[in-house]
């Protein structure tokens, strides 16, 4: 039986599931679910969401009422960090983290990071930018956002001129988040944005055949 995803196209913790599933060649079932955006938009604007989220049978399986979530041979499992961890370590532990404990942690903590530095700098400005209709757009926070997004991407690059990926010389599960993250700046800022060193990595993952899960821009831009 194929493993079942409840998420969004547009939302980039559904992406990492998507990106490791294509790394993995797995068969998957993606059933649209979110309480703010829908095939239109955000709600904001006053599109209507895909919902889902907010059912009795939804919160059963995520209390959240956030996505995505995963079912896979009857066990059921949200936060998409653990989601990777998962798959990692059920389906190809050679190729997510080399079988080795050390790059296992050091992809660990670049996921745990990029949740905490990257993800909310990058939700804003999207936000800021994108998503909210004009009137309820704050440039100071757009601003400030931008200014965070340039410290996150000096540590990112500093790591990138030591390593080819980002938690060792091999690609891991750590560089799936990374490489949402810095396609989503491409397509945000600019190539030009990138460092020669971010640039270099950037043509390296979205080389990958399994990029093509995230490429299409309007997976990222979406308003
Ligand atoms: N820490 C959670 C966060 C989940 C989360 O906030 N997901 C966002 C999408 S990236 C969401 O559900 N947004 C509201 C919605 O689409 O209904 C994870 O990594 O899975």
């Amino acid at each position: 039986m194929s493993i079942r995803i409840w998420g969004r196209p547009t939302s980039a913790r559904t992406q990492k599931v998507l990106l490791a599933l294509a790394e993995l060649g797995l068969p998957f079932e993606l059933t649209l679910a979110s309480g703010t955006m829908g095939a239109h938009g955000h709600v904001a604007k006053g599109n209507e969401a895909f919902g889902v989220v907010d059912t009795p049978d939804y919160r059963a399986m995520n209390p959240n009422g956030t996505v995505p979530t995963i079912l896979d041979d009857g066990f059921v499992l949200w936060e998409s960090n653990a989601i990777l961890q998962y798959l990692a370590m059920k389906y190809d532990p050679d190729r997510f983290y080399g079988s080795d404990i050390g790059r296992f942690a050091s992809a660990a903590r670049w996921i745990m990071w990029e949740n905490n530095e990257l993800i909310p700098p990058m939700h804003n400005l999207v936000k800021h930018t994108i998503r909210l209709p004009e009137d309820q757009r704050d440039p100071e926070i757009a601003a400030a956002s931008r200014a965070a997004l340039g410290r996150a991407w000096g540590i990112v690059d500093t790591q990138l001129s030591r390593t080819r990926h980002i938690a060792s010389d091999s690609w891991s599960y750590g560089d799936i988040p990374m490489t949402i993250r810095v396609h989503r700046w491409a397509l945000l800022a600019g190539v030009d944005a990138l460092s020669p060193t971010l640039a270099r990595y950037y043509a390296e993952v979205s080389a990958r055949p399994s990029f093509d899960a995230i490429r299409d821009p309007a997976m990222h831009l979406a308003g």
